[in-house]
């Protein structure tokens, strides 16, 4: 049997849904063809490939590539100087009163050019994919006017012709109230259903098909339950799936209203309830946890993760990349915290950043495990046992990076 590349006496951690735990196979070899594993599995039982190029991993372990399925990734300027505020005692309300926080990138995102945008993401991108990242979500949200989210987008799209990665993008117009609309948020909800959702769904919807998914920050520091609804209805009017910030900050019921609408995810969730995770468990929503935020704001309160696994509520992993409250470009950070902060086991750390990531994003048929006919998206790791890429800080095992059977 022809393939194009074959990785052969690898260690597998394939997280194949047939197999238990991560899917381990100790002597395994993975074979790529156009792009896609034609076989990923044990040596023994692989057909006799003939292989335009064979490389001996030498022990090493391979697990899917890692996907990032939260970022705030496109925006412009940083929040340095507020992390300094803060320090010396300013209250997030103060920076905020002064024109700092989520304004000041709004004010930043939109003085910058596409191109500026895009040069901005590129540190940040480039850091993940250090890490083995093969698919990342980027949302918009800091444009908050029609043709600075649409500019945001763009910019988005565009990191995928930059870099050999799979980016997939997500509309947040309702983060957070534009200062034109203060005191007006239902008008600024008006705008973002009547205008950015329509303009970003697919083309035979009439649309420049920008976004695969919309989202929205559903606290009492953004936007009310009522609201959220009118920005879900708008998305499901224009075909597109729902997602959704909720239970951060306090308990809004925004993950039972993001299951009703059959979201992909909910995500950050720590002041998530019973009743909530019940409507996930129902609706199929994966829980999309996010330490690297809990970390940063120095939250005290844990997402339910005991009740959300005895839920079968699937958790995926993700960075939440933003300038105010995630700064964080490291998925092998973010597991650690995920371990160390919120004590989920290593199985469920390394699942969260590949196969329930993608579940997440809608892509499980596509990327997230080692089987045949997806995408041939890999990281191959330079570790003895597959537990080291939690248990380390700061240091990154990475050998090589593969994406759609290409070495990257
Ligand atoms: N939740 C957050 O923590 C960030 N956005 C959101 O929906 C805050 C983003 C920022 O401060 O820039
Ligand atoms: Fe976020």
């Amino acid at each position: 049997m022809r393939c194009d590349r074959l990785w052969s006496k690898a260690r597998l951690a394939t997280f194949a849904a047939d197999r238990p735990g991560m899917g381990v196979v100790e002597d395994g070899v993975v074979a790529s063809l156009d792009g896609r594993i034609a076989y990923a599995g044990p040596a023994a039982e692989a057909p006799a490939f003939e292989a335009a190029e064979t490389i001996d991993c030498e022990g090493r372990w391979i697990t899917p590539g890692l996907i990032d399925p939260h970022t705030h990734l496109v925006f412009g300027g940083d929040r340095a100087h507020e992390f300094e505020l803060r320090l010396a005692g300013a209250s997030y309300e103060e920076i905020a009163r002064a024109g700092g926080g989520i304004v000041s990138t709004m004010k930043a995102t939109r003085a910058a050019s596409e191109a500026q945008l895009i040069a901005s993401a590129l540190p940040r991108l480039d850091a993940l994919i250090a890490e083995g990242l093969t698919t990342i979500e980027v949302k918009s949200g800091y444009g908050l006017s029609l043709d600075d989210e649409l500019k945001s987008l763009r910019a988005a799209r565009a990191l995928a012709q930059a870099r050999r990665v799979s980016v997939t993008t997500t509309l947040l117009g309702a983060h957070a109230l534009p200062p034109e609309f203060a005191g007006d948020p239902d008008g600024y909800i008006d705008l973002v259903c009547r205008e950015m959702i329509p303009a970003v769904a697919a083309p035979e919807l009439g649309g420049w098909g920008l976004a695969e998914a919309v989202d929205a920050f559903c606290e009492g520091i953004g936007f009310t339950p009522v609201q959220t609804r009118r920005v879900f209805e708008a998305a499901r009017a224009h075909g597109l799936p729902v997602k959704l910030h909720a239970e951060q900050l306090s308990n809004q019921h925004g993950a039972a209203l993001a299951a009703e609408f059959g979201a992909l995810s909910a995500d950050h969730l720590e002041h998530l309830d019973a009743v909530g995770i019940a409507a996930m468990a129902k609706a199929g929503t994966t829980a999309v946890l996010l330490p690297g935020a809990f970390y940063f704001v120095r939250e005290t309160r844990l997402p339910p993760i005991q009740a959300l696994r005895a839920a079968g509520v699937p958790m995926a992993l993700a960075t939440d990349c933003n300038p105010g409250t995630s700064p964080l470009t490291s998925l092998l950070l973010t597991m650690n915290m995920a371990a160390t902060l919120f004590r989920m086991t290593v199985d469920e750390c390394l699942a969260g950043v590949t196969r329930e990531a993608a579940r997440a994003l809608g892509r499980l048929d596509r990327v997230g495990t080692l089987e045949a006919g997806k995408a041939c998206d890999l990281a191959v790791w330079d570790v003895e046992r597959p537990a080291e890429l939690v248990y380390r800080m700061g240091l990154n095992p990475l050998h090589a990076r593969v994406w759609k059977g290409e070495i990257a």
